[in-house]
């Protein structure tokens, strides 16, 4: 299995559920889905586990909350695409 890492455009920022490279209000409402669960839940998200112990609680939370608002992709930054637009 070929491995993600942002130059393979493979890579998903951590808390980023839906996948549009930003993690936002719509990932939260997803996390706030998946809090409180553990793996075999119908609501457990695996990739919402930041440190892997099978449970969704605070401490992912705390990890959760570090990435709000964080973008994954440099290459979708303002900056660059206030450059593509010229
Ligand atoms: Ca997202
Ligand atoms: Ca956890």
């Amino acid at each position: 299995m070929l491995a993600g890492n942002p130059a393979n455009g493979m890579f998903r920022l951590f808390g980023d559920v839906n996948g549009d490279a930003t993690v936002n209000g719509l990932d939260l409402a997803a996390f706030r889905t998946a809090f409180g669960t553990v793996q075999g839940s119908l609501a457990y998200l695996a990739l919402l586990d930041a440190n892997g112990d099978s449970a969704i609680n605070g401490l992912d939370l705390t990890a959760f909350l570090a990435q709000h608002r964080k973008r994954g992709r440099p290459d979708r930054s303002p900056a660059i695409l206030a450059t593509a637009a010229r």
